[in-house]
Formats: C-alpha cells, structure tokens, sequence
C-alpha cells in the first residue's frame, strides 16, 4: 500500500442552502481531512463551523458500525451485535406477519433530511415504502409552508442568483440568520455592503446575524404578514410602486391595493411590536433603494399564518419593479435550477390506491391514537424525530409502546435509535457516492466516494435494495447502481442541464445549473412568472379555482392546502397560541417561545460531538430582563421552561436581544445529554401552519420559572428518556 496522499472531490451531505464543494484527503485508506474547495464560487475555500471536523467525525468512536438488536427494555439503548442476515431476516419475518394481519398500511417509514443526496437523502426510501404499499408519510418539516406560499405568487421561479447579490442596493435578511445557517452566502452580502448597499434584519431576535446588518428591525414572531401588508399600504398610497411594471406584468393590483389599505401603519405597529417611524422609514426605503432585494428564511413558515406570510412578502418585490434589475427580487429557494426527475426517484405510481396518508408533523398522534389499521412497524432512516419533531413527549411515549416494531438506519445511537429493536449501520459522506443539488445556490456538487465504510456500514441506496431483495420485489429498479440511478433521476435534455454531463460533474466536482450569467441575468425583468398568468400573481388564480398543482420538488403525494381553502390575497391571523389562544391559556403561559436554528449544530447533528458541545454550549433560555426580573430569574439561573404539554432545562441568558414577551431556545441539543432528558421540541406543538402543513415551531407559549436541582431531577424521572450514553 503506497503511503501517498491522494485527494477526492466530495460535497458536503448537509440539510443546508450552502452545498459546500469538498475535497478529501486519504492516506493509506484513512480520510485526514476534509476542506472546501477554493475553486467554487459559493463555497471559496471555507468550510463551517458545524463541519470543521468532518473527517474526525466519521471515526467517532460512537459510530453505529454493525447490525445490532435490542437487548435491554425499550429504549434503553442497549443493543447487541448481530449479523446482516440476522437483521434482514428477521425484518422480514415481522413485516411478513405484520402484513398478514393488518395489512402493508400498519408499516410506516419515517425520514427526513438528514442526508441530502439525490440517491440517499429526501426521497431515498420512497420507491420501496410505495412498492411495499406502506402508509404515506407526509415530509413537510422544513420549506413546504414558505414555497406554497411562493409558487402561488411567482410559481417555480428559481429567484436571484445568490452571487448577484454584489449588485443589490438594499438587501432584507428576513427571518433568517445567514451568519449561522447559509453562512456562504455572507460574502456576497458583505461584497454589497463594501459597495454600498444597506443591510436589514427582520427578526424578533438579535442574532449573529441582526448583530451585523446596518438595521434590525425586531418583529413579534408571526406577524410578518401584517408587516408586507403594510408596507405595501404605504408604497401604494405614496404613490412609490412601479406603475409600469404593475400593470404589464402583475395580475390582481386593485384588490391587492384594497386589501393592503386594511392595514394602516398604526394598525401594523400594534400587531408587529415595530414603531410606526420604522414602518414608514422601511416601506420608503425599500421601494426607493435599487436594486433591492429580499432574502427570506425558511423561519418565516414556523407559525399559523407562514405561507400567507411568504406571499405576502413575495408581492412587493413585483409592487416595486425590483425584478427589473440584477440584483433585485427574491431569494428563497434555488430548487427550480435543478432538472430532477421526481417520480422516478419517489415513485408515486407504485403506491397503492386508496392508501393512508400520515403527516410526521403528528408523530406522536399517530403512533398514541388508534387507527385503521393501526401503526406496528416503523421504520426510521435519515431523521432524528426525538428531537426535531414537535410534541416530544407524545413520540417518546409512542416509542416505547412494546407492540411497534420499530427498525432504526443510523449513524450514532441517537435520542430516536435509543428506542429501536433493530438498528441498522449506515454509512457516512465520504464512505458513499452521491450528487446534491442545493436550494441555496445553482451549482450541482457530485461525492466521489473516498474510503472504504467501516464495520459493515452501506449507504442509504444500498439498505434499500438490500430491503427489496429481501421482501422479494423483483423489478429492475432494485439491480441498478448507485451510477445508474443518479443517470435515471436527472432530466439530461432540459436546458437547465446544456453543457453538463455526468462524466463531466464526477470530474469537476460542481458544475452549474444553465441559468445565465450571474452579472445580466434579471430572471423577471420582462415578467415571464412561471405562474399561470405569465404574471406575478398578487391575486393568486391557483388559489381563487382551488386547482393548486403542488410544486414538483416535492414528492407527488404530499398535501398543500390546509382546510381546502386558500385565500387568493395575501391575508393576515393571529398565531394559534402567541395571539390567537384562549385567555386562560395566554395567562398561564405568557411567553412566546421561538427554537431557530444552533450556530453549532446542524440540526441534531454534532451536537453529539464534545468540540461542538463545546462551542455551542448548554441550552440557552434567552429572556428579556423585564420578563426575567419580574419572575426573579437573573443571568445564568437554571430555568425550567414549560407547557402542559412538556418542560425542559435551560440556562437563562438575560439580555435585550430578544423583544419583551418573547424567549428563545436553540434547536439540536439532545434530550439524552441534558438534565432535564428532554430537548426544546417537548413544549412544540403539532398543530400545522394555513400552508403546506408547515410545522408550528415558533407559535407556541410558556412559563419560564427558576428551578432547583430536585425538582430537575424529578422532571428528569418523569421524562420517558433514558440515562445518557458516554460521547466521544
Ligand atoms: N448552523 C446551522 N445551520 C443550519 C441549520 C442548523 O441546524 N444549524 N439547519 C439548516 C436547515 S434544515 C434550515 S431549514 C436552515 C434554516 O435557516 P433559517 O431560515 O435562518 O432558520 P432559523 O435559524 O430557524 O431562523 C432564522 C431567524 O428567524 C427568526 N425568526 C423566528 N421566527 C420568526 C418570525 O416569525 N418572523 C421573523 N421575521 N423572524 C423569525 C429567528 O429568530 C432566527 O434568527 O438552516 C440550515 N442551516
Ligand atoms: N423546534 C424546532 N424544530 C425543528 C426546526 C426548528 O427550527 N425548530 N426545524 C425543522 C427543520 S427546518 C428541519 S429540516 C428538521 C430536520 O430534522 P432532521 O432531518 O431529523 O435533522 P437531523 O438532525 O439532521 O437528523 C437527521 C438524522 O439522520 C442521520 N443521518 C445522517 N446521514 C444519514 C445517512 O446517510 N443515513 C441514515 N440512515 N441516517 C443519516 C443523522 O445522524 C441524524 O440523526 O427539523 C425541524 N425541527
Ligand atoms: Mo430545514
């Protein structure tokens, strides 16, 4: 074995807008490192914090490395080793059984995003759920809300090219937090800024990144549409909007203007929090700055009234002709550049007629309530719903029911893996061959696999044909390989794919979508929305015929409209808790809590890594010192935060970086790891946003109370988490 470095173009596996280019180091076999690739115009070099230590994460002691079956009681994490065709067989003979007695709907996958492939990640599992004629599960965790909203007012627009941002005048940060969660698109932001453009942060926080624009506007969460509404009351009333382009290229502008005049400024600033002076300063500037442009985060989805929200927001880049420019409009997500053939990686037409749909948002629900038939297997593989679901307490306690069969794809012994009866090896980036697409930029990035697994570790692709073979489904599909299914699921001949072929990508590592050149492209100057109109649709005629067609990014089954109806204008509700609930219910528990994002963590992800644990540090209570002096709380006080529907642990940090009456928690922290064995998603409710069955993160309320270590050790008790495994 020669002892001579060789490097490998890779891509990093993350949930995330970025898609950094890698590039590995191997030496004899063993990844020592793992950098960006100074070449890629998004990335330039620079990796995350999150993934800093990425080629020391795939050897974490910790790994799930080999089969294993449960041991101990359920969810007690013990496991002992077993073999591959112990695990298959004995997957097969529950499923078999299960099948026999209840049909193929009592089996459930269960899946997210914690692998973001086009071979291993969103839909990976989907073909073999469908074919086994499982039921649905319903993946709306993250971007459904904000993109429904989207699609009816501009339709698939792939927005402004991130690298254009250089040209923009006025750029809003608007419920997102660039610094921590796309930090690769700061850069461009920066590069404005050095040219003179002013930056805005909209955020009911004070966040890294707030911390860094020229303005914050704080803003209570969920109101953001009475917010877009408003400014376009003043941008329309003082006369400010693009008359021209209005009337060539938008559809529905009286009825807009009529129901944005219900939203004077005085009326906006008591919803909003924010003081009249800057509603108008805000409205003013941005109609006047150009090219402005706004770029909205995923944040904007997580209460009642998201979707709406996001329409909203989308009508006033099309009200001031900012798309007229390079430079201005909208930024949100880029998946419209990425020519992928959906049904053929998810398969709708292998599912069975009739079939149940369960939305993951209701994990709990689903695995406590009774059903026809009821749920007996699960299955659980690129997700961690312990701690990213809502309603924590209620999935634990589903979990633990002694009658599910759950099986359990992992890479470490998660808060979720803890409960399995089956725990399954899976491997990790650099052990695997992949090409990501990125809804954060237009640049495909393909993963050259670099090593070897360890143990007895495959890739997502690999366990489901393993699962196929085993099951006896006999169609072609299952004997392709990892090459051949990445050629079946991109659409060669659309022109968004002109000049690139896969030989091309697996050598140059990323090559770009065919959208136009960064410096003149201006994708709606002329108007062309790939809405129905051609317009961009203040009034949405999707809406008004109740014919929505879902965008095609997404799995062909998932539902899109809440209620059946869908206000065709841009309209404003109260949040379910923070403002719309009961009273009794707003006195008991007068603080709104939001979750958003750890800078340390991705999502749950290595959170249980010490260096990370480290730089994040323990779960935060950030409260407002008028709320923390009135319950006697100061700096650094332990504080139990709860609701009736559960509680966990956190540190106060008292500061003015949050508005009066609002908390917040970051999200990843694992509940095994904490005092309390919960996590923040213990007081998050399941109820799903007006749009796209968003989850309701941000639109829940608690108290906030100090605590002394007996009664956090009871707390502890009565959580259904088990001890704490050792961390690497
Ligand atoms: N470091 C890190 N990066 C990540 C992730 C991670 O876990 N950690 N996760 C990745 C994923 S899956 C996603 S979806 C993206 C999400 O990235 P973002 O869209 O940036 O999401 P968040 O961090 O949840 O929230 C962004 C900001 O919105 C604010 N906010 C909350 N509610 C409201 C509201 O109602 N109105 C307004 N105006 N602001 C509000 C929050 O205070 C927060 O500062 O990040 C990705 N990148
Ligand atoms: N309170 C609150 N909750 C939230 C959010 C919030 O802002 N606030 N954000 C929501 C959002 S935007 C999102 S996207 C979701 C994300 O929720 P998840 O997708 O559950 O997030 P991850 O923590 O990335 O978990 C994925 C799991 O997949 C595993 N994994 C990674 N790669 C592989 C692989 O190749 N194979 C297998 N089998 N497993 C793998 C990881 O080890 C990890 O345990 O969370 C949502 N939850
Ligand atoms: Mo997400």
């Amino acid at each position: 074995m020669s002892s001579e470095k060789t490097t490998v173009k890779g891509a990093c596996p993350q949930d995330c807008p970025d898609t950094c280019a890698f590039i590995y180091t191997v030496e004899n076999g063993r990844l020592i490192d793992v950098k960006g690739d100074p070449e890629h115009p998004v990335t330039q070099g620079r990796l995350c914090t999150k993934l800093n230590d990425f080629a020391k994460h795939h050897y974490n002691p910790n790994r799930v490395l080999y089969p294993m079956k449960r041991v101990g009681p359920k969810g007690s994490g013990e496991f002992e080793r077993i073999s591959w065709a112990e695990a298959l067989g004995e997957i097969k003979s529950r499923w078999t059984r299960i099948i026999d007695e209840f049909g193929s709907a009592a089996i459930m996958p269960c899946s997210y995003l914690g692998q973001e492939g086009v071979l291993n990640g969103l839909t990976v599992g989907d073909a073999f759920f469908n074919r086994l004629g499982s039921t649905v599960a319903e993946k709306t965790f993250c971007g459904v809300g904000r993109d429904v909203g989207a699609h009816l007012t501009i339709g698939g627009s792939t927005g402004v090219d991130p690298e254009s941002l250089v040209h923009s005048r006025y750029i809003i940060l608007w419920a997102v937090n660039t610094l921590s969660t796309g930090n690769h698109q700061w850069p461009f932001i920066a590069e404005a800024k050095r040219r003179g453009a002013k930056i805005v942060s909209i955020d009911p926080l004070r966040s890294k990144t707030a911390a860094q624009a020229d303005w914050h506007i704080p803003i209570k969460p969920g109101t953001d549409a009475a917010l877009a509404l408003g400014m376009m009351n003043v941008i329309i009333s003082e006369g400010l909007y693009d008359r021209d382009y209005v009337e060539r290229y938008t559809a529905g502008f009286d009825e807009l203007a009529a129901r944005a005049a219900e939203y004077p400024v005085e009326r906006v600033s008591s919803i909003t929090g924010i003081p009249i002076e800057d509603i108008l300063t805000l409205s003013r500037e941005y109609a006047t700055q150009t090219p402005a442009v706004i770029r909205l985060g995923v944040a904007i989805e997580r209460s009642r009234n998201g979707g709406q929200a996001a329409r909203a927001i989308l009508c006033l880049p099309a009200l001031v002709g900012a798309w007229r420019h390079v430079g201005g409009g909208y930024i949100g997500i880029t998946m419209g550049a990425f020519a992928l053939k959906w049904d053929a990686m998810c398969r709708p037409d292998w599912i069975k007629e009739g079939s149940r749909v369960f939305n993951l948002n209701n994990l709990g629900k689903v695995l406590l309530e009774t059903s026809e038939p009821p749920i007996k297997s699960m299955m659980v593989y690129n997700i961690n719903p312990v701690v990213q679901a809502p309603d924590q307490e209620r999935i634990k306690k589903g979990l633990l029911r002694e009658d599910l069969f759950l099986v359990v794809s992992e890479l470490f012994i998660t808060d979720t893996a803890r409960y399995a009866d089956i725990l399954l090896p899976s491997t990790m980036q650099a052990e695997q061959t992949d090409l990501m697409f990125s809804w954060g930029h237009f640049y495909w990035t393909y993963n050259n696999k670099a090593i070897e697994a360890p143990g007895e570790a495959v890739p997502n692709s690999q366990l489901f044909r393993l699962l196929a073979e085993t099951m006896g489904f006999d169609e072609p599909e299952w004997r392709r390989t990892d090459e051949e299914m990445i050629r079946d699921f991109i659409d060669w001949d659309s022109p968004l794919m002109e000049g690139i072929t896969f030989e091309a990508l697996k050598e140059n590592g990323y090559m770009k979508a065919a959208v136009g050149d960064k410096d003149i492209r201006a994708p709606h100057a002329e108007g062309n929305f790939p809405t129905p109109s051609g317009k961009c649709e203040f009034k949405s005629s999707e809406a008004a015929n109740g014919n929505f067609v879902p965008p095609p990014f997404r799995s062909g089954y998932e539902a899109f409209q809440d209620g059946g109806y869908i206000d065709p204008l841009p309209s404003y509700n109260a949040p379910f808790e923070s403002q719309g609930s009961t009273p009794e219910i707003a006195s008991k528990y007068p603080l709104n809590i939001i979750s958003p994002k750890a800078h340390g963590f991705l999502n749950s992800q290595y959170a249980n890594e010490m260096k990370q644990q480290k730089r994040e540090g323990v779960p935060v209570l950030i409260m407002h010192p008028d709320d923390a002096q009135s319950r006697g709380i100061v700096n650094g006080d332990t504080v139990k935060v709860s609701n009736d529907r559960g509680a966990f642990v956190g540190s106060a940090v008292v500061s003015a970086d949050t508005m009066k009456g609002v908390v917040a928690s970051f999200l990843g922290h694992w509940s095994a790891d904490s005092k309390s064995k919960s996590a923040v998603n213990s007081i998050s409710s399941d109820r799903v946003a007006n749009m796209g069955r968003a989850p309701t993160f941000n639109d829940n309320l608690v108290e906030v109370a100090k605590i002394d270590n007996d009664a956090i050790v009871a707390l502890a008790a009565n959580s259904r988490q088990p001890a704490p495994l050792e961390h690497a």
